[in-house]
């Protein structure tokens, strides 16, 4: 790999805690992820592996409040994304866990009880309990309002009946924060949020989906399974505003994984041309090679901005960041795809043979277009930012 390019760190929007943090974790993930574990290693087993080791360094401690054993007073956006694209850098699997530690905890963190914060989070942040979101269904992923996954009152617990689906950590996760349909209203205000136990009895796993690059992806299946109404996290009918929010902060983290994978595809792609002899010059001195790495350098540089103003914005107290994190995860997902592309492209032959580490990148960005939000759903969320509802 090329020198990384550390000159965004001296940008205004962080701290020399920032900085800091930046340099410990480099230097932990090149010893600890600099052989990121083999493609047909099993995932749930590494994904479990990654969370003690994630746990046991204190990376974890960084998705929890100060209060509860973590790192700052509220959670710090900034140094979470620093974290996931380091981490991104060296091993796609290592950032999904620590992504899912936070994703997974987020609405506890935000809304949850003292009591549901004490039981699940410190031990989410020494990577003993797995953590996992459950939002989307078949019919319901983009359109979150439709979710038709049922919780039934009944006395003090409520009935949950349906189907998950895409949820990452599903059969490795020890607990669930799932969204279900509640009724209070009809769409986006019939939902409450749920933290359902793995071993809760009529929740299973019903099946494995296998995607471009190794992920704990899976169906949740939910038959008469009975939790306790003190599961539920916030109030009946939070639950759309409690999953808006907790993406609000997540979303500009994916951003920022894109970012690891992209500043990896341009550190190889730098490194292969200066050395790569063709025509009887190297790959670096030919004018189409520099204007594609120099387009390659410009959108990362732009994609950080983005990233880093999301989360500094966060960070600095406003209450929504909706506009700022949707710009940065889109931008940053689609401007990663295209530089791991060029990467490709300069790899020729060796870009797209199995095992190179741009054709590794070029399968890992390409579920970060979708997941948290499609591009498209992205553009709609802007969109109605700029214009209003209408
Ligand atoms: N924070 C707080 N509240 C929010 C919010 C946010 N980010 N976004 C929306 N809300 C509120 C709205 O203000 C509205 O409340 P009021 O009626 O009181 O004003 C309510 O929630 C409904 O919002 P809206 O009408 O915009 O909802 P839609 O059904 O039109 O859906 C989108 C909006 C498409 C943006 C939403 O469904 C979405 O984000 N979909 C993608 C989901 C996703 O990321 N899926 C991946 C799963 S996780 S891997």
């Amino acid at each position: 790999m090329n020198a990384l390019d550390t000159t965004f760190l001296s940008w205004p929007f962080f701290e020399p805690r920032h900085r800091s943090l930046a340099a410990e974790l480099e230097q932990w993930a090149r010893v600890q992820l600099g052989t990121a574990p083999a493609e047909d290693d099993d995932v749930d087993a590494s994904v479990r592996d990654l969370a003690a080791r994630l746990g046991a360094a204190g990376w974890l401690r960084y998705v929890l409040p100060k209060a509860l054993g973590g790192v700052s007073e509220r959670l710090d956006v900034r140094s979470l994304c620093l974290i996931r694209e380091t981490l991104a850098r060296y091993s796609g699997l290592a950032d999904f866990t620590f992504a899912m530690q936070g994703l997974g905890s987020g609405p506890i963190t935000l809304f949850g009880s003292p009591q549901q914060q004490q039981r699940y989070l410190p031990e989410i942040a020494t990577g003993r309990r797995i953590a996992a979101f459950a939002l989307s269904e078949h019919a319901a992923g983009s359109d979150v309002a439709a979710l038709s996954c049922i919780a039934r009152r009944e006395g003090e617990d409520y009935i949950l009946d349906g189907s998950k689906t895409w949820i990452s950590n599903a059969g490795v996760a020890s607990q669930y924060v799932l969204f279900a349909r509640t009724g209070e209203a009809p769409g986006a205000k019939g939902l409450s949020a749920f933290i359902v136990d793995a071993d809760t009895p009529g929740l299973g796993t019903s099946e494995r989906i296998e995607v471009t690059a190794p992920h704990a992806l899976g169906t949740l299946r939910l038959d008469s399974c009975r939790v306790s109404a003190r599961n539920m996290i916030g109030s009946p009918g939070q639950g759309f505003r409690i999953a808006m929010a907790t993406l609000d902060v997540f979303r500009a983290t994916v951003g920022a994984a894109a970012l690891g994978f992209a500043r990896r595809a341009l550190a190889e792609a730098a490194a292969h041309v200066r050395e790569r002899v063709l025509f009887g010059s190297r790959l670096s001195q030919m004018q189409a090679t520099r204007m594609r790495v120099s387009d390659m350098a410009l959108e990362i540089d732009a994609a950080a901005l983005l990233v880093y103003r999301a989360a500094w914005v966060k960070d600095f107290g406003a209450e929504r960041v909706t506009r700022e994190a949707s710009m940065a995860k889109l931008y940053a997902t689609e401007a990663a795809q295209r530089v791991i592309d060029s990467a490709v492209q300069l790899f020729g032959g060796i870009g797209v043979t199995r095992g190179s580490t741009v054709e590794r990148l070029y399968r890992e960005i390409r579920p970060l277009r979708i997941y948290e939000g499609t591009s498209e759903i992205q553009k709609l969320v802007i969109a109605t930012q700029v214009l209003g509802a209408d």
